[in-house]
């Protein structure tokens, strides 16, 4: 078991002991327990396995530490079979939609005998929902939208959490014998913000063996079937997994057939066949000239044609007269064009980044104080780092007023004077309050080297005064970054209602750079307003906005997500040095 998979145990946990309006304070000891878990880098598989003391962590009690135990040594944990036999299984989806949660899941069951989100959607849908006290049109309306984006959502992985479940998964089939090369295609290779399901490609010797090695894998849940060449599973976080074993003569083509994406792989194929050959998951082939007249009968052997290339993803794409292109380019969005006229953009790499602009510390909500932060960008290279806590109206994360902010920057100068080779700047994750207007006076803001205006409070306003909002901020002189534009929580809240397009042509006649959060759950700007925000030549930033050390190594999924929209470092940036960087921001 995972983290993510003991996380998702004692959530559902605490969610059904809401529904049955169980005590508050047992309620809030799964609560807090799942945020300890969630925050730990180290599996809590190997602290059990160690017969480490589990109460020494924070919020983690005598009887929490028997839970994750159980859930460890049996991958289940028994209080919630219990509580499952008690409340409808549909129950637990309808807690998950945004915007309702236990209390009113439980009034729609108490009242209106709604068990599921298929009850639920006709109820709203008749109207029966906002009949109810304490519901409303309003509410109803919301209820419908947010069903459907339950759908689109829940069935799919965000790219962080599969990262979390593919590394025991992968580190158990390198242990298998006989496997030459194992390596992950699809949408993962692609990294796109979320994956549907994980296809594996190994090259073995001994298929049986490698089968039965996915098969055998501890965290697997069920088998969908198991066969010569292909094995699919599911685990208990839901994920499926393909698994595919191939020839070597076979494994570039089916590397990049099972890479995808299907729209790239079909622009693939018309291509080849302009040239008179045919791709498939086993190689390029040649197409026969009596293949071409022939028209029915004699499709077996003899229009095979002699196989010209397949070994390697290289040997593929050269035969069809290209060169390799990176798995974040293949979505056909005009990369064989650009490939064909030799002009690949030269994406951007981690290691391109020169210094990290968003990050906390315990001066607000971050869990490092500043002396750590500032060692921790040392240690991975930085040039250059910015310190934004937040503004005062976030005062559930002890936003910095202008006082504290002043008491910030003499720690500041002490932590400079003690790290000559890292430049540390002032900055500060400021508040776009509901008007518009910024949360921090202008004299102080005149003093910052980095403002970063976001949002963090009423996401729900409508389209017209969400924009209106945003823009008035955008136009302040002194907005330099606009942090997390969409205020998106993949797979947990929706995007804010903006005009995207009119919010980027603000930022580009205003001056103002756009955040790419690295935050594998926030991913914000997503790939494709990266796109729009390159050919409107806007300046982007690659971020983590980590709250502790461990944070800033998110970095490379934001990395990911440019080179999707193929920005190269002269998109970014945090890949110029300080002088230029400052000039660039300012
Ligand atoms: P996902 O799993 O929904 O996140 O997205 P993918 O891209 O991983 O899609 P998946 O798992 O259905 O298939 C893996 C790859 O296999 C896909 O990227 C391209 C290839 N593929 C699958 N079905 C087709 C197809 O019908 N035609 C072609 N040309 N390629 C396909
Ligand atoms: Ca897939
Ligand atoms: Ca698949
Ligand atoms: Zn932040």
């Amino acid at each position: 078991m995972e983290n993510i998979e003991i996380a998702r145990v004692l959530r559902e946990t605490a969610d059904l002991l809401e529904i049955q309006a169980a005590n508050p304070f047992r309620i809030r000891a799964y609560r807090n327990a799942v945020r300890t878990i969630e925050s730990q880098t180290v599996p809590m598989r190997k602290l059990v396995e160690e017969g480490a003391n589990l109460t020494e962590l924070p919020a983690i009690g005598k009887g929490m530490a028997e839970n994750i135990e159980e859930i460890v040594q049996t991958g289940y944990l028994g209080v919630l079979s219990e509580l499952s036999e008690q409340v409808p299984e549909g129950l637990i989806d309808l807690v998950k939609l945004p915007g309702l949660g236990s209390k009113k899941a439980r009034k729609l069951w108490d009242e209106l005998g709604i068990e599921s989100i298929e009850d639920l959607e006709k109820a709203a849908a008749e109207g029966c929902v906002a009949e109810l006290a304490g519901f409303g049109t309003k509410t109803e309306e919301r209820i419908l939208e947010e069903i459907e984006n339950f759908r689109t959502n829940t069935s799919r992985f965000r790219i962080g959490e599969v990262d979390d479940l593919l590394s025991p998964l992968l580190e158990h089939m390198r242990t298998v014998p006989g496997i030459q090369r194992i390596e992950v295609a699809g949408s993962y290779r692609r990294r796109c913000e979320t994956i549907g399901d994980i296809d594996l490609l190994a090259l073995a010797s001994d298929s049986v063996k490698v089968s039965e090695g996915l098969v055998g894998f501890s965290g697997v849940d069920r088998v969908l079937g198991s066969g010569l060449t292909k094995t699919s599973v599911v685990l208990r976080s839901g994920l499926q997994v393909d698994l595919r074993v191939v020839p070597a003569d076979s494994w570039g083509a089916a590397l990049t057939y099972f890479t995808g994406s299907k729209e790239h792989n079909i622009k693939l194929r018309q291509r080849a066949l302009e040239q008179q050959l045919r791709v498939s998951e086993y190689g390029v082939f040649e197409i026969p000239d009596e293949s071409l007249s022939d028209t029915i009968g004699e499709r077996g052997l003899a229009s095979e044609g002699k196989m010209v290339a397949g070994d390697s993803e290289e040997s593929v794409y050269e035969a069809l007269g290209l060169p390799w292109l990176p798995p974040e380019m293949r979505e056909d969005r005009g990369e064989l064009t650009v490939a064909d006229a030799n002009q690949l953009p030269n994406l951007i790499e981690l290691s391109d980044l020169k210094g990290d602009v968003h990050m906390h510390s315990t001066w607000s909500d971050g869990r490092d104080s500043l002396e750590k932060m500032v060692q921790a960008c040392k240690s991975r290279g930085y040039e250059y780092m910015a310190i934004t806590d937040h503004s005062k109206a976030l005062a559930m994360v002890k936003g910095l007023d202008a006082e504290k902010l002043s008491r910030q920057w003499i720690e500041i100068d002490e932590v400079q004077s003690r790290h000559q080779d890292i430049r540390i700047l002032r900055g500060m994750e400021v508040d776009i309050l509901r008007d518009g207007s910024l949360d921090l006076e202008d004299e102080l803001l005149d003093r910052l080297d980095i403002v970063i205006v976001s949002i963090h409070s009423h996401f729900r306003l409508e389209r017209l005064e969400q924009t209106k909002r945003v823009l008035k901020a955008l136009s302040h002189p002194q907005a330099m970054i606009f942090g997390h534009p969409t205020g998106r929580i993949i797979n947990r809240r929706s995007p804010i209602e903006i005009d995207i397009e009119e919010i980027l042509q603000a930022c580009a006649e205003f001056g103002v750079a756009v955040e790419l959060n690295s935050n594998p759950s926030r991913l914000d700007l997503r790939d494709t307003h990266l796109w729009r925000a390159r050919e409107l030549n806007i300046p982007v930033l690659i971020t983590t906005d980590a709250h502790r050390t461990e944070g800033l190594d998110l970095a490379h999924y934001g990395v990911e997500q440019a080179r999707r929209a193929w920005l190269t470092p002269q998109h970014v940036l945090n890949t110029r040095s300080i002088d230029d960087f400052l000039t660039g921001i300012g």
